[in-house]
């Protein structure tokens, strides 16, 4: 399988969005990735859970790829309309019942994925066994694009592969923040699968989309 794509939304040019969400689709790219913050669970806030639940009305072949950055996720299921197709990542430290929570996503007919910050120790993942459907590993700080990869990134990924390949099912890796053109390679061979595109990218300056998305698959086949 190749690797696969998820451009970051929250990179893209907010004043065209709905165009810049069919070219990718257009382009036969994977998944669109959307952040969703609350400005507790991470400094910051991006897209709404109503622009979220939109998205779904534009897209042809691609998916949602949804990372909520937010305490109590669950909250917010019905307002983006999970389900069917959806993948949901979710952070281990952003709810005290992560279990339901994860049961939650995949009754909706979502793909649940555990969201693991630089700082959670890859470990806690033997936990989760039989619940997720992949892994988002966060390779900077979640909050905001454009920031330096986070020193031992690639020892957490292939750590993360190791886990996830002894539970003998078909687990995805995920991975998130600077996923940049001369990074994504030894990402890839560390065993990632899906590659958010952001700033350091598919948008970073002075290349096209179309050409930047070519560029991409060819890195990470
Ligand atoms: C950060 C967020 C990410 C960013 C992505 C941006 O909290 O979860 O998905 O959008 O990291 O990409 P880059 O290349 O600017 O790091
Ligand atoms: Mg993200």
């Amino acid at each position: 399988m190749n690797g696969m794509l998820s451009p970051s939304l929250m990179c893209a040019d907010m004043l065209n969005l709905q165009s810049e969400i069919t070219a990718l689709d257009n382009l036969g790219v994977e998944y669109i990735h959307l952040d969703f913050m609350d400005g507790k669970f991470v400094p910051n806030i991006t897209l709404d859970a109503t622009l979220i639940k939109s998205v779904k009305s534009v897209l042809k072949n691609m998916k949602r790829d949804i990372h909520i950055m937010a305490y109590e996720p669950e909250k917010y299921f019905d307002r983006m309309d999970i389900g069917d197709g959806d993948i949901v990542s979710v952070h281990y430290e952003s709810s005290d019942n992560i279990h339901d929570v994860l049961k939650l996503i995949k009754q909706r007919g979502a793909s649940p994925f555990l969201a693991i910050s630089p700082d959670t120790d890859a470990d806690v993942l033997n936990d989760f066994r039989d619940e997720i459907d992949g892994v988002l590993v966060m390779t900077v700080y979640p909050g905001f694009a454009g920031q330096p990869i986070v020193e031992g990134s690639f020892d957490k990924i292939s750590k993360v592969r190791n886990i996830i390949d002894s539970f003998d099912r078909n687990i995805l890796l995920e991975v998130d923040g600077h996923v940049s053109w001369d990074l994504c390679r030894k990402m890839r061979s560390c065993g990632a699968d899906i590659f958010v595109a952001g700033s350091s990218s598919v948008y970073s300056k002075g290349i096209d989309l179309d050409q930047a998305v070519k560029k991409m698959k060819e890195l990470i086949k």
